[in-house]
């Protein structure tokens, strides 16, 4: 839990996710508030029955076109400039992965979150009613109410959907990342002790975040909190409306708040979560080294996440 979350006028500086109808609402996480911050859980998780809409076309996907054109037939032969491409349409880059359980490997990340045109399509075929925030998002936006059982589930279906179709090896899968990969793919993996907690990491490399080193963050840095004024979305924005970072990963700072595999404490009490949201304001939470931490079973309109895909001999 992130007790240095606050609130102040109505503006959330930290990432505690409450949503009340189409406005985002905040409220202190201390524990006097607990009670009241249950009994509006029980009104509103932000998170309302479910899509309604079709998956909608991918040929709208603005982020379509956003890389090169060149695709990799086999998830080993990935390069960043040619990505390997799957059954849903999703690219995948190499990472290289310094410390940790897979040191030394290349990890392929998704470039963008699972989008919500990836979410129904696991739905439908799973017979799965997805919930949805109370505001409106197109087939590209990232996924979001998901909670990490249902992000793991998603992983697990893909990986089956794509063994059968021949783009997988018996032993490659999709699943989430560690922590440790997300430090990496964002840049500051050398930087951290891989076998550390996360909690003993969050925010601790200071003045480093997902666009460079300067604050507050230049317009285009991606999509966060209204008040920052850096982009021209209200709730979430099309998967790669931003740049690039260097490894060719869009959205590692901003949009949503992306699921990790790793608890957050000793005490595997929480999970690990990483990147900042549309809805993240403060200093401190957009660093590259902050972890956002709530239970696994937690919903919400400012989470989502983001598939790796591990090779076998990778
Ligand atoms: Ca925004």
């Amino acid at each position: 839990m992130n007790l240095e979350e606050f609130s102040f006028m109505g503006r959330r500086f930290g990432p505690l996710p409450v949503s009340v109808g189409a406005s985002p609402y905040c409220l202190p996480w201390p524990p006097v508030f607990l009670l009241i911050l249950t009994a509006f859980s029980l009104l509103a998780t932000g998170c309302k029955e479910n899509y309604n809409r079709a998956a909608g076309d991918a040929s709208n996907d603005p982020a379509a076109h956003a890389t090169n054109s060149a695709a990799a037939s086999k998830p080993r032969d990935a390069t960043k400039e040619a990505p390997f491409v799957n059954s849903l349409g999703m690219k995948f880059v190499p990472v290289e992965i310094t410390g940790g359980s897979t040191n030394g490997e290349r990890v392929l990340f998704s470039v963008w979150d699972i989008r919500v045109q990836d979410y129904l399509e696991y739905s439908r075929e799973k017979g799965i009613t997805p919930q949805k925030p109370s505001f409106e998002q197109e087939p590209t936006h990232p996924v979001v109410c998901v909670s990490w059982y249902d992000a793991k589930s998603f992983c697990r279906w893909l990986t089956a959907r794509e063994r059968a179709s021949g783009n997988l090896g018996p032993r490659d899968e999709y699943r989430l990342p560690s922590d440790h990969e997300w430090s990496c793919a964002v840049g500051i993996g050398r930087q951290e002790d891989a076998e550390a907690t996360p909690e003993s990491k969050s925010g601790q490399i200071g003045q480093v975040y997902p666009w460079g080193t300067g604050w507050p963050p230049p317009k285009g840095a991606g999509n966060y909190d209204t008040a920052l004024v850096v982009d021209d979305f209200d709730y979430t924005s099309p998967v790669g409306s931003f740049a690039a970072n260097e490894n060719g990963l869009y959205d590692m700072g901003g949009n949503v708040w992306q699921w990790s595999e790793d608890w957050y404490d000793a005490k595997k009490e929480y999970l690990a979560l990483r990147g900042a949201s549309w809805f993240t304001l403060g200093e401190i939470y957009l660093r590259s080294a902050y972890r956002y931490s709530i239970h696994p079973s937690d919903r919400y309109d400012i989470v989502g996440f983001r598939c790796v895909l591990g090779i076998s001999g990778g």
